[in-house]
């Protein structure tokens, strides 16, 4: 898909802008509570478009009021009482979701515009960072319906929140309000005005960045929670070997001495 285009999938909006691919769950009516059909259309996504060269940073949100109500609670999950069935569901349909946002080599952002609940407060969690609404508020959710944490929400939250923290929200299941998770890192920065403007135009931004040298970053920090220290000396200096090679480095250096600004490539 080149240029700005608009493509609907059955469960998702897809827009790409330039550089940037919006990725709206759409389910709005059930606050986009999710399904394995609609997960597996995300993973082809974040497999497919999102992965091709041209898009350079990717934005996930929801459509409507919410950003992701967690599983379909009405649906799917009250059926998978068989054994084994709710790991099948985890292990085919979120999993490979999760491991994709981690693994994509550019920025991928969450845009929490509303309630974020169970697996969608997880999956938010496992992108990059979080932008969040004013009005929009977080809650782990699991424990409220008798459920272990999953879609990565065990491994994440501890890093972002810390363990005593990630204990009481887990288990309280109670709601977080949008200044409350910056304050404590489960939401990154909080935007103001048009929501959806504004954290597109920041994905927006990113998508002009050197990607190459932001995917090398991403790289970088999400090795360093299992990292030691002699490693990630290691890994940063492989990363700085690759980007000094990149044209946009020499972009950037060329920007510098110029006293303008710097147009990225991506390349
Ligand atoms: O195998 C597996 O899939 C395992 C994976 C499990 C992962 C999980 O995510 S478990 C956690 C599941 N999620 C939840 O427990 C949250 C359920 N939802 C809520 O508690 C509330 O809806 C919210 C707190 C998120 C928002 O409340 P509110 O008052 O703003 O909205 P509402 O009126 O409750 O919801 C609006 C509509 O969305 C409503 O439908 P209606 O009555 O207008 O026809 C509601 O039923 C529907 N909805 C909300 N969440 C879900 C949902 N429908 C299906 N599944 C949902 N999760």
């Amino acid at each position: 898909m080149g240029g700005d285009a608009k493509v609907s999938y059955e469960f998702l909006n897809v827009e790409q802008n330039a550089g940037a691919l919006t990725v709206e769950l759409a389910r709005p009516d059930v606050l986009n509570a999710l399904t394995v059909p609609m997960l597996l259309e995300l993973k082809d996504v974040l497999e497919g478009e999102a992965a091709a060269p041209n898009v350079r940073a990717v934005l996930l949100t929801g459509a409507g009021r919410g950003f992701c109500a967690g599983a379909d609670l009405s649906a799917e999950l009250a059926q998978q009482t068989g054994d084994g069935m709710v790991r099948d569901v985890l292990e085919r349909a979120y999993h490979p979701v999760v491991r994709a946002i981690a693994s994509l080599e550019k920025p991928v952002v969450a845009g929490i515009n509303g309630v974020a609940a169970g697996a969608g407060l997880s999956l938010a969690l496992g992108c990059d960072y979080r932008l969040v609404a004013p009005d929009a508020w977080l809650t782990v959710g699991f424990a409220g319906i008798g459920l272990a944490v999953d879609a990565g929400g065990s491994y994440y939250l501890p890093r972002l929140v810390g363990l005593g923290r990630a204990m009481e929200l887990a288990f309280s299941n109670r709601r977080v309000e949008a200044s409350e998770a910056v304050r404590i890192g489960l939401a990154d920065r909080l935007l103001g005005g048009d929501f959806a403007l504004e954290a597109r135009a920041e994905v927006a931004t990113l998508a002009a960045g050197p990607t190459k040298a932001l995917a090398l970053i991403k790289r970088e920090l999400r090795a360093s929670h299992a990292s030691t220290l002699e490693a990630q000396l290691a890994l940063e200096a492989t990363a700085q070997d690759a980007a000094a090679k990149t044209h946009d480095f020499r972009e950037g250096v060329s920007a510098f001495a110029g006293k303008r600004k710097p147009r990225y490539t991506g390349e």
